[in-house]
């Protein structure tokens, strides 16, 4: 018998910055009941899933932004989407601003302000929390942008690492489920971490501008969507893993989002793709034992790996000029 999880990309359209999260939640209930009828048993919401990309608006004073945030999961205003999962059984992945109340490095207790995504099983439970750790963007307004993206603003880099968890879903006794969030994907450090932990699937849910707003230099727009779409098929291929990477997409109060959400499988094949950037729901059947042919080969990493030659990976973040060649005296 196959290993099989049924998963679906449940994208959202846009949500404008008026626009309460009593719809947004609504608009998930429904993508959720669709993951039913067309037999999900898990299924993926974008990054920041409840409200507009607030990072593009600048606020004086960071707790200017706090309305955007959660204090708690489930709330009053998420709870429907739990219920909805113990009655038909199904899991979810959901993206949301996050604040908690917690001890800092130094031990501080403080309003911590992270970009988090949980994992939820079917009987209600958080099984997972990551926070985004490559936040992109700057801290302070930038007046050369057109649209800010203001991340490292409201957002502290996440304190997690990037975890996996084994735990029964659909009618599977165990998948080995992992998350990261939006830039992560680009990063290939982080399907790397993942996959030293065996990840099968992994969830990412992203809001990302089509155009760039960065105006340093021009990026053909084609490109944003085959950049989105060349670093999840190979870090899915190269950590033999399925991924599923759920868009926020349309255009939220001016500022364009695109879609293409995928599901991609551990030959970094895109096996389903949405085709609107609206509410859109895709889904494929994922065989999990398909994540054992790369494993047993060309990325079985505990032939083939060299550690001791990747040092650079962890103890150096810029990149550095490399020594210039220069001819040697003639002997
Ligand atoms: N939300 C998020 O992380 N968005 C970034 C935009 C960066 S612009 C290249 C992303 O990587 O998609």
């Amino acid at each position: 018998m196959p290993r099989t999880l049924t998963v679906a990309a449940a994208q959202l359209g846009p949500i404008q910055m008026a626009e309460p999260r009593s719809v947004a939640v609504e608009r998930m209930l429904r993508l959720l009941e669709r993951g039913k009828a067309r037999g999900a048993e898990l299924v993926v919401f974008p990054e920041l899933a409840l409200t507009t990309f607030f990072p593009r608006h600048y606020y004086e004073t960071i707790e200017e932004a706090d309305p955007w945030f959660e204090t708690a999961m489930p709330s009053n205003e998420t709870a429907p989407l739990f219920a909805a999962a113990r009655k038909w059984g199904i899991g979810f992945h959901l993206g949301y601003a996050e604040i908690a109340e917690e001890p800092d490095e130094a031990g501080r207790m403080r309003k911590r302000r992270f970009n988090t995504a949980i994992l939820v099983g079917p009987e209600g439970d958080i099984l997972l929390k990551y926070r985004k750790i490559h936040l992109p963007g700057h801290a302070e307004r930038d007046p050369r942008r057109s649209v800010q993206h203001l991340e490292k603003r409201y957002f502290e880099v996440g304190d997690l690492g990037f975890p996996v968890i084994r735990a029964p879903m659909g009618g599977l006794a165990g998948v080995n489920m992992g998350m990261m969030i939006c830039n992560d994907r680009r990063w290939p450090e982080s399907w790397r971490v993942l996959g030293l932990q065996k990840v099968e699937l992994v969830m990412l849910g992203y809001n990302t501008p089509s155009t760039n707003q960065e105006g340093q230099g021009f990026e053909a727009h084609h490109l944003r969507v085959f950049h989105s779409h060349l670093s999840i098929q190979a870090g899915a291929y190269q950590n033999s893993c399925f991924a599923v990477a759920t868009a926020k997409a349309g255009v939220e109060n001016g500022c364009e989002l695109f879609g293409h959400s995928i599901i991609v499988d551990p030959q970094g094949e895109i096996i389903a793709m949405a085709t609107s950037w609206d509410d859109e729901l895709i889904t494929a059947d994922c065989n999990l034992d398909l994540c054992g042919l790369g494993r047993a080969s060309v990325f079985a990493f505990e032939k083939h790996r060299r550690p001791e030659h990747y040092g650079r990976i962890t103890s150096q973040v810029g990149a550095v000029d490399p020594p210039v060649w220069e001819r040697k005296a003639a002997e």
